[in-house]
């Protein structure tokens, strides 16, 4: 498809990974709340890390496996440890959205079985990491950003090159896939700020077929 001037303004990021600005801008208030519904039901919590340190990114999950950390590692599992119940089911719009996004960064028939739910406050950061706890790297990964803006970083295969920053603002999707699936990222340190719908924080969804 040859993108003409009206299309979704579409940035390559690196090799399979796509900045879509603003491609959730018009549902962004439908997300919010159906996130809101999701923490309701399972709320946000500072997860342990194998080496006993809380996490500054407070989390839940939706859908049928949600991540987990604590210190025997990091995981998928179809039940909340708060509760012992099942995670809050993935939102129609969720899903709906993430199918599109990553069909408009090429990748068609993505079904996510796991949405993070990651909120962050000013001074919150994200170090640098991998994601390698899902079993099909060959599947993208969908991300949404809803807020307060963020630097995101994007480093390399290796963990020693430096990362590239890069702007997300309120209604973002990046969808990685291919080589960068598997790029060390992370997230800077949150700026103070409001934002005029969601107050002083920084939501962010993201997409994973994990099992
Ligand atoms: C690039 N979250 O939860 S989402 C995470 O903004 C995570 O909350 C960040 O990294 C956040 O693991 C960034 C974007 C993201 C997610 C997975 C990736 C970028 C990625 C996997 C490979 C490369
Ligand atoms: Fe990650």
């Amino acid at each position: 498809m040859t993108p003409g001037l009206f299309d979704e303004p579409q940035e390559p990021l690196g090799d399979g990974a796509v900045l879509l600005r603003g491609f959730a801008r018009d549902e962004s208030e439908a997300l919010f709340a159906a996130a809101q519904a999701v923490i309701a039901e399972a709320p946000l919590r500072h997860m342990v890390t194998p080496g006993g340190l809380a996490m500054a990114v407070a989390m839940t999950n939706c859908g049928p496996l949600g991540w987990v950390s604590d210190r025997r590692g990091y995981r998928y599992q179809g039940t909340d440890p708060l509760s012992g119940h099942a995670w809050p089911a993935m939102p129609g719009v969720f899903r709906a959205l993430a199918g599109r996004a990553a069909a408009a960064a090429g990748f068609e028939g993505f079904e996510p079985d796991a949405c993070l739910v990651n909120r962050y406050v000013p001074g919150t950061r994200l170090s640098l990491h991998q994601d390698r706890d899902e079993s099909d790297y060959g599947a993208p990964i969908v991300s949404v950003s809803l807020g307060l803006p963020a630097v995101f970083l994007w480093g390399g295969t290796k963990r020693a090159n430096r990362p590239h920053r890069v702007p997300l603002d309120h209604g973002d999707v990046v969808v990685w896939g291919g080589p960068s699936r598997l790029v060390f990222h992370g997230v800077a340190p949150l700026a103070p700020g409001e934002h005029e719908r969601l107050g002083t924080q920084r939501v962010n969804l993201t997409f994973r077929k994990a099992g």
